[in-house]
């Protein structure tokens, strides 16, 4: 009795994963059963037209032979020159069709006249693609590590194995502008030519010295105004203000004065190459469809070494050698920026949201500290920039996903440091 109660509540289970299994498989299956297309080639002046065709397995070609001879077509394997294929001989006025059912790169003969050759290679879609990148944190200490995930998915018709690798691009570029608006930008006219590598992380710093109030600003357009997305500092004077930017866009442009436009020029080039960091490697098998988010670590090792500054997160999926991505547009994916600080800074103020890090660790760093205290991702006030690490050794764990006494043993240790 109990057991056939337990049989008839199986049973529905049982019907359902079957139904879900046999779904899943036909989904799959159905980009390769029903892409099937036939595709003719004319045999006519002693040529093959088209003479070049890229086909899929399950495809089928037809030649129509319009000339006055019997055709027989030779096909040879490009990769060694081995044989592939004989076709039945082709009379004048008759067709011979033929459906290629695996991946083969050809060329192919009329037997009798070898000087009469086509190309016929026999392709799935191999496309695999970088569609996410998100950083754990948005800003880490030197001699912590962060997290960043990816991901990827294989937008192709085969399974893949690729290699995934993680890049920080850029580096800070610190530089001091003097504004006068009868001498120029440090007393020169043109000012100094600035030369920066795309990605880089500008950091101005830029100083009146004239008493009059001015405004850095990039022409990227070149157009004489700020656009939206141009870097254009804040209006100073005094006292001397910082000014950090991302230099996204590659390209030679002017720099001005925004309210002395006239005097205050100068040359600012963007190299095209960033500077990049390679964070890490990891080979992905994925099938046809699937999408995989992978976990990358930049390492305590790697940010104890690397300037502080602001880096850009690029992902890149290449596949094996030889394989040919349809599309190597999504095989790059750059988008996100993480800051490296002195450890425990996270803020330069108490507002929402915080001013980036200020380059020391006091009161304000508490506040978000206290504020994010007792939290994970689960609860309102989690702040994963607190959660400095996942262990009070040196050098500390990865992030825990929870901030706890560990952080606060960290913030304390830090407490009152200033960036030299
Ligand atoms: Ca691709
Ligand atoms: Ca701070
Ligand atoms: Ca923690």
């Amino acid at each position: 009795m109990t057991s056939k109660k337990l049989v008839d509540r199986r049973a529905p289970i049982t019907i359902l994963f079957a139904f879900s299994l046999a779904f899943s498989i036909s989904t799959m299956l159905i980009p390769r059963t029903t892409a099937q297309t036939t595709y003719y080639v004319t045999i006519e002046l002693f040529a093959f037209n088209p003479d070049n065709l890229t086909i899929k397995p399950g495809d089928t070609v037809v030649w129509t032979n319009n000339d006055p001879v019997i055709y027989t077509l030779w096909f040879v394997r490009v990769s060694d020159g081995s044989t592939y294929l004989l076709s039945d001989p082709i009379a004048p006025g008759a067709t011979w069709a033929y459906t290629f059912t695996e991946e083969v790169n050809l060329q192919y003969f009329d037997l009798e006249r070898l000087w009469i050759t086509g190309f016929l290679n026999v392709v799935l879609v191999h496309d695999v693609a970088v569609t996410n990148i998100l950083p754990y944190q948005t800003v880490v200490g030197q001699g912590f590590s962060t997290k960043i995930n990816v991901t990827v998915q294989n937008q192709g018709e085969v399974p893949e194995t690729f290699n995934l690798a993680l890049y920080l691009l850029g580096t800070r570029v610190p530089l001091s502008l003097g504004a006068s608006a009868s001498t120029g930008w440090n007393n020169t006219q043109p000012g100094p030519t600035i030369t920066v590598n795309l990605y880089d992380d500008v950091k101005l710093t830029l100083v009146s010295t004239d008493g009059l109030s001015h405004q850095f600003h990039v022409d990227y357009s070149g157009n004489g105004v700020p656009d939206p997305g141009e870097p254009l500092s804040p209006v100073f004077r005094t006292p001397a203000i910082t000014y950090e930017f991302i230099a996204n866009t590659p390209g030679t442009f002017t720099y001005y004065c925004t309210i002395h436009p006239v005097t205050m020029v100068g040359t600012f080039i963007v190299n095209p190459t960033p500077t990049s960091t390679l964070i890490g490697v990891q080979p992905v098998g994925l099938n046809p469809l699937e999408e995989r988010t992978l976990t990358f670590l930049w390492s305590s090792a790697l940010t104890s070494t690397m300037p502080k500054g602001i880096y850009t997160l690029s992902a890149v999926a290449d596949l094996a050698p030889g394989e040919i991505d349809v599309d190597p547009t999504d095989n790059t994916f750059t988008d996100g920026t993480v800051i490296l600080s002195i450890p425990c800074d996270v803020a330069g103020s108490t507002t929402t949201p915080p001013a980036p890090p200020d380059g020391r660790v006091d009161y304000k760093d508490v506040f978000w500290l206290l504020k994010a205290y007792g939290s994970d991702p689960t609860k309102p006030n989690w702040n994963p920039n607190l959660d400095f690490a996942g262990s009070t050794t040196t050098p500390p764990a990865p992030p825990d996903g929870r901030v706890n006494y560990i952080d606060v043993f960290w913030l304390l240790k830090n407490y009152g440091k200033i960036d030299p």
